[in-house]
């Protein structure tokens, strides 16, 4: 073996050579793996060898170009010089792949001869998630191997296929049983059959199905999913270079949109919230090497759609749920629904149907408590009272284990109130999942004054089991998310009444990047939540709504009239006299409110809220609450999250409109917060600050 660089090495085994990688963590394309490459294939040349079979150490093959590179000047050779090494080597080279072979990592297999994979493999070139395209030829090679449209949907979603649909689209020559050994067999047949060096820039074969009609059908089909966002749209124009030029001039174009996104503000603010969501799981003052306790069975009070939401997760990851409800009748309704989900997702494809059986007996329904008695974990998902979740606690700590885990799943309430009514408090903690629960990505962790470092690492390892991003945050009335959102609302609600329509406010926050705004939002979730006739007194501008009969999208009536059969929302004019009326009688006058006072007042009180959270150790680093905002509340990730956006526009500007509006208003959430002004004072970043 001969040792090349600090990561590669090459060794011979007969007339094949294995270069070999070793840089861990995920054996990301430093400038030293891609030296060691370079000089381990002209190596294996040099000294006789009939073979390349370049593979990796660890749990991954090359998982793409090293992102903390990025922006830096550039070192050693570039990965185009590897690749031509790879691609023009006068002897067969084969890339022997396992675990994920992403982006620039694909890129280096795509200039192999050919490529071999274990089952478990998967491909992928997610770019278009850090706002980038593939830059070095996988926008080109790629849609010669697998076809246009496949390649036009693995690089537009980012999402990676599993070796056998590799090898149905020809990515992958041969599915091995061991991959060392049958990277080896592969080589040698290679040498001893003469099989041809193949070279995927000289196929052209699969490029004729790229009509413009596909791409019109496929851009059309991508619209709604990819708004604002510039990186899926460059990378079909890519695709469509590689239809429609020559090689070397689609790999021109790719390199210049390439350089477009590399230099953008969207890519800047995905590469920063790639490592926020990562830096999210790992918790200062908890260890990493801190024991966890093994959670073999999960149970779930509650059926309704957050518990049976919350149930599906964890049948997803293989493990046992055993729900409890009430009554016969909610619990079959919950178990129904479950089904139906199941069944939606096998009748398109993303799961079989033989999953669905699998899944639904993972789940043990039931209608007593002290079923509980053998779960590893139970989630309260019930609705928010807190004298009713201090019964089922008490109730929990009677039933469950020693070392069983009591979780919550409040959206504002106070942990450490639901955790003194047990003889545990160390094992209770917050686990507020967001609706619908089985799709959305975020898990607000909250830790309790006394909830202990192992419940709190079990938690968080729990949560990326079941394919969750965690973040740990800390006691207070709406934790991060809704105590942000509730800011947001009441300027929202404030501003209607001095002259912005609803319909305004939701326009300049959907134009920003949001799914909806929160006029929307109010109709979708149903107006009446929590309201009651017989105590309402025409004191807010909900209240009268819903005295007057509208409850949201349910009857087709809220801050919108809804088609009843297209569901397509008009802004209602009654409503807006309503608002006017309301606003009469308490003296306050209307006026024109510009969009720009709309997004500053919705998401400058939001960045202020956020500076007085992590400045009371709420949140633990100032990119957790992007890391919020993004995966919980749908804040567009192409502007990096609300702290980030805040830094992008400077602090200092900021500061000056929240002392504006605190002058105006006098409204306590306007009151700068001290971190803020700290910051913007000193040049700090928001995204950097920490309590
Ligand atoms: C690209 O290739 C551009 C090219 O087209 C060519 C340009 C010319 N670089 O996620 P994990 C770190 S763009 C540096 O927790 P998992 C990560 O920060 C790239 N570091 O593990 C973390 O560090 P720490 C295209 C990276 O098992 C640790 O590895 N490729 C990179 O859940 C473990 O990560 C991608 O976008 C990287 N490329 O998931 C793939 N990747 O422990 C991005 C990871 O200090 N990576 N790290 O927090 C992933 O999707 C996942 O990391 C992966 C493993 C699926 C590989």
């Amino acid at each position: 073996m001969t040792t090349l660089t600090e990561s590669v090495s090459v060794e011979r085994d007969g007339d094949v050579a294995f270069v070999v990688i070793d840089n861990p963590p995920v054996n990301a394309l430093s400038f030293h793996v891609r030296q060691g490459l370079l000089d381990g294939v002209n190596q294996a040349v040099g000294d006789g060898a009939k073979a390349v079979v370049v593979i990796c150490e660890g749990r991954t093959f090359i998982a793409g170009a090293d992102i903390t590179e990025f922006g830096s000047p550039p070192k050693g050779p570039s990965l185009q010089d590897v690749q031509a090494v790879m691609e023009d080597c006068p002897i067969p080279v084969i890339a022997a792949i396992h675990g994920t072979a992403l982006g620039g990592g694909l890129e280096i297999a795509l200039c192999a001869h050919y490529r071999v994979a274990v089952d478990s493999a998967k491909f992928g070139l997610p770019e278009v998630k850090l706002g980038l395209l593939p830059g070095a030829g996988g926008t080109q090679r790629l849609p010669r191997v697998v076809g246009v449209a496949k390649a036009l949907s693995m690089m537009t979603s980012g999402q990676p296929i599993g070796a056998q649909e590799a090898a149905e689209y020809g990515l992958v020559d041969e599915v091995v049983d061991t991959l060392r050994s049958g990277a080896l067999s592969f080589a040698d047949r290679a040498v001893s059959n003469g099989w041809p060096l193949s070279r995927i820039r000289d196929r052209n074969e699969k490029l004729a199905e790229g009509t413009p009609e596909l791409f019109e059908s496929f851009r059309a089909g991508i619209a709604r999913k990819t708004r604002g966002f510039l990186a899926p749209e460059y990378n079909v124009q890519c695709v469509e270079a590689a239809v429609n030029l020559s090689f070397e001039d689609g790999l021109a174009r790719e390199r210049e949109l390439f350089m477009e996104l590399m230099t953008g503000p969207q890519s800047a603010a995905q590469r920063y919230y790639f490592f926020a969501e990562r830096a999210a799981n790992k918790v200062a003052d908890v260890p990493r090497d801190t024991p966890k306790l093994s959670i073999e069975r999960v149970g779930v009070l509650g059926a309704g759609t957050m518990g049976g939401g919350i149930a599906m997760n964890f049948l997803n990851a293989g493990i046992p749920v055993t729900i409890v409800e009430r009554e016969q009748a909610a619990l079959d309704r919950g178990l129904a629904v479950i089904r139906k989900n199941y069944e939606r997702s096998a009748k398109r494809g993303s799961i079989s149907a033989a999953d669905v059986e699998t899944r639904m007996n993972l789940l043990t329904p039931s209608l007593d408590k002290n079923d509980f008695a053998d779960v590893d974990m139970v989630i309260e998902a019930v609705f928010e009272d807190m004298d009713l979740k201090k019964t089922l606690f008490a109730e929990f700590d009677a039933i469950c284990k020693p070392n069983c885990i009591l979780a919550s799943n409040t959206s504002a309430l106070d942990i450490n109130v639901i955790a003194s009514v047990t003889s545990r408090p160390q094992s209770v903690i917050g686990t507020h999942f967001f609706s619908p629960a089985n799709v959305m990505k975020l898990l607000e962790v909250v830790r309790g004054d006394e909830t202990s470092d192992t419940v709190i690492a079990t938690t968080m390892a729990l949560a990326k089991t079941i394919n969750k991003v965690a973040v740990l945050v800390g006691v207070c009335h709406g934790f991060v998310g809704n105590r942000m959102l509730f800011v947001r609302r009441l300027e929202a609600n404030q501003m209607v009444l001095e002259g912005a329509t609803p319909a305004q406010v939701d326009r300049v926050l959907y134009d920003f990047g949001f799914p909806m705004g929160p006029f929307a939002m109010s109709d979708l979730a149903g107006l009446d939540i929590g309201w009651k006739a017989e105590t309402s007194t025409s004191s807010s501008i909900r209240e009268l709504m819903c005295e007057s009969g509208r409850r949201g999208q349910k009857n087709g009536r809220g801050y919108y009239t809804y088609d009843a059969e297209t569901r397509a929302s008009t802004p209602d004019p009654e409503v807006e006299t309503l608002i006017r009326e309301f606003a009469q009688s308490q003296g306050i006058e209307q006026r024109e409110v510009s969009d720009q006072e709309v997004l500053e007042r919705l998401l400058y009180s939001m960045i202020n809220e956020g500076a007085a959270i992590l400045q009371e150790g709420i949140a633990a680093r100032g990119s957790d609450i992007d890391v919020v905002w993004v995966n919980g509340y749908g804040w567009p990730v192409y502007t990096g999250g609300p702290m980030y956006w805040a830094d992008s526009i400077g602090l200092d500007k900021v500061v000056e409109q929240i002392n504006h509006y605190y002058q105006n208003s006098g409204a306590s959430h306007w009151k700068l917060a001290p971190l803020l002004s700290r910051l913007a004072a000193s040049g700090e970043k928001l995204q950097n600050a920490v309590p």
